[in-house]
């Protein structure tokens, strides 16, 4: 009986480990630039850039109370580059808003991500989509004041350019 017990549990066991290792699913955390069969990342250097990539004219905006690009209806473009920069955008608020935030980019040239922040700098909701072209926020703003777009790269290993597009209802 005792062995049988054991013997049984191993089998469970198996089972468990055999369904946490099965690896014919698509990657959750698949990343551009990841070699998969190792799980590592290359060096910022060999990541894919744009060559004919332009300066971002918006900067500096690294912060959001001191140098945050004023943004109204329309749209921006910017760079994230190199890889730890962040970039803000500032738009202010009269009276309650819709608001939808469109980041446009290309996934495959590095994954960028956005959030948006209330007039304290705390953020509401963020857009962080894995294996997508762009990343869609929309948000119901109760308080006049300033608001604020964060675009950044993911863990702060990317560049990228990206138009970002504010819509205020
Ligand atoms: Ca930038
Ligand atoms: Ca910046």
């Amino acid at each position: 009986m005792r062995t049988a017990g054991v013997s049984g549990l191993v089998g469970l066991l198996s089972a468990a480990c055999s369904l946490a290792l099965d690896f014919d699913g698509p990657l959750l955390d698949a990343r551009p630039g990841v070699d998969s069969a190792t799980n590592t990342m290359p060096t910022i250097d060999a990541l894919p850039r744009r060559p004919d990539a332009a300066p971002d004219l918006n900067e500096p905006n690294d912060s959001p109370a001191a140098s945050a690009t004023p943004i109204a209806m329309g749209s921006l473009s910017g760079r994230i580059d190199p890889a730890e920069d962040v970039d803000y955008f500032r738009f202010t608020l009269a009276a309650p808003a819709h608001v939808t935030i469109v980041l446009k980019y290309h996934w495959l040239d590095g994954d960028i991500d956005v959030e948006l922040l209330d007039t304290k700098y705390k953020r509401l909701t963020q857009g962080v989509g894995l294996e997508t072209d762009d990343e869609v926020i929309e948000w119901d703003l109760a308080d006049s004041g300033d608001y604020f777009i964060k675009v950044f790269s993911y863990q702060m290993i990317f560049t990228n350019g990206y138009t970002v597009q504010l819509t205020i209802l």
